[in-house]
């Protein structure tokens, strides 16, 4: 297989020009330039929607700049505006302007992918889909849908965020995509208690965490190899808003989000959140799947320098997120009319705790102005507020947003604990205003 690790297609371009040019076209494969241009110049006219005159002098691995500086060269179906940060696979995260809305449109919601979806285009997919409870419990269940669907119904708003929201703000760099800000999101999802479930099948004494698995394809497309497989502490299992879903918004799951079924851990990496979920292993240990050991969703257990080397025994599983805000509204880099007050608004969370305040700031956090939050939707969805600001004098600004959680924790003006993956990065977000 060609493609062992992540790679962005930009990246790519730099190093293998020819095999960025067939993944654009989607052959998989490297294929020589000359069949490159007898089948691709009419695909790239396509994406450019105009010919292209002088293809033929177009130099190799250029990637045609129209392309190149759009934020999307992609058409994600069902997506909006977001921005692909990888191809292969697919990882796309939202404008933070784009994540206007209180709750999040499935359009909207970033996608985060460690391997291939599933191929669900055989009907008979769905219809036998089934998820095994097994390990650690007296009764094993194998569930169909719709036995799952006879559990309590529940519909709630609930935050996911990648553990890596954020990376592209670490120095020295990160490895791995590079996220801003928008990889966080909080639709309304529908599903059943995950405790609930694990309850019928009866925890043993000896049931100390969960392994969950979906069908999503390794990168390889191995059938043998899994690309993730994450859980977490029985605990936050049995917590009353970690929930089995088949509904976003109201709608069955969007392919890309888990479609039929997946798993919801809020307020915990988004990684828990498993998608396409198939089976749940309830372990007498801590789940040790991929992505659960070495230095996947990990962080030191202490400080340290950035750039540091911290041996693998030395590095803890993360778990709550941290406290977070963004501003939504308005888009950074407007230009706003003097003597008029301007509205700011946006959304802040917390974890597993709550977010008791945000406040704003105009003068790079000399002083600050409490927003206003509006009455929260449900534990562990975020917290919208908002808030007016007005600017003394035409110039250039910076608006500043700082949430504080429960704890009075705040959120810092600059990178937080360095880590070698680059997670939980909750610097503060901030947008430019131009005031004429
Ligand atoms: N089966 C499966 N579940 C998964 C993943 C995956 O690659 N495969 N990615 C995880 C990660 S790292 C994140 S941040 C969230 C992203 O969810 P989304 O794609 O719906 O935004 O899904 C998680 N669940
Ligand atoms: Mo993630």
């Amino acid at each position: 297989m060609l493609f062992k690790k992540e790679r962005g297609l930009r990246e790519l371009y730099q190093k293998d020009p020819e095999q960025a040019e067939a993944e654009i076209l989607g052959l998989g494969n490297a294929i020589s330039r000359r069949n490159f241009f007898k089948k691709g110049g009419s695909v790239l006219a396509m994406m450019l929607g105009a010919q292209i005159p002088f293809l033929g002098n177009l130099p190799k691995g250029f990637l045609p700049v129209a392309l190149a500086d759009t934020t999307e060269p992609f058409e994600i179906p069902g997506k909006n505006g977001l921005v692909v940060l990888n191809d292969r696979p697919l990882n796309a995260e939202t404008p933070a302007h784009l994540l206007d809305d209180e709750v999040t449109p499935a359009d909207r919601h970033f996608v985060r992918n460690n391997g291939l979806p599933p191929d669900l285009s055989n009907p008979a997919d769905i219809a036998g889909w089934t998820l095994t409870v097994d390990g650690e419990v007296h009764k094993p269940l194998k569930l169909t849908l719709d036995q799952l669907r006879r559990f309590p119904k529940q519909t709630l708003q609930l935050t996911v965020e990648c553990g890596g929201n954020g990376r592209a703000g670490f120095y020295p760099p990160a490895k791995g995509n590079q996220w801003t800000f928008g990889a966080v999101a909080s639709p309304r999802y529908t599903g059943v208690r995950l405790k609930d479930v694990l309850e019928q099948a009866g925890l043993k004494s000896s049931a100390m965490y969960t392994g969950y698995y979906g069908k999503d394809l390794h990168l390889t497309g191995d059938p043998g190899r899994v690309p993730i497989s994450r859980g977490t502490p029985i605990a936050k299992a049995l917590a009353p808003h970690t929930l089995i879903v088949w509904e976003m918004n109201g709608k069955p799951l969007p392919t890309l989000h888990g479609y039929p079924l997946r798993l919801v851990t809020p307020g915990w990496p988004g990684s828990t959140s498993i998608k396409w979920l198939r089976r749940i292993w309830v372990r007498d240990r801590v789940h040790d799947g991929p992505k659960m050991t070495g230095y996947a969703y990990r962080i030191p257990k202490y400080p340290v320098e950035p750039g540091t080397h911290v041996p693998e025994s030395d590095m803890a599983i993360i778990e709550s997120m941290p406290v977070k805000s963004l501003i939504t509204f308005p888009k950074s880099g407007l230009t706003h009319a003097k003597g008029q007050e301007l509205i700011v608004r946006g959304h802040a969370w917390a974890g597993d705790l709550s977010v008791s305040r945000v406040d704003l700031s105009i003068d790079f956090g000399a002083t600050w102005i409490q927003a206003k939050m509006k009455p929260l939707a449900n534990p562990f969805a975020w917290q919208n507020w908002q808030t007016s600001v007005a600017f003394p004098s035409a110039g250039y600004y910076e608006v500043w947003a700082r949430a504080t959680d429960s704890v009075g924790t705040m959120q810092p003006m600059v990178m937080p604990g360095w880590n070698p993956k680059g997670y939980l990065n909750n610097a503060m977000h901030r947008i430019a205003v131009r005031v004429a």
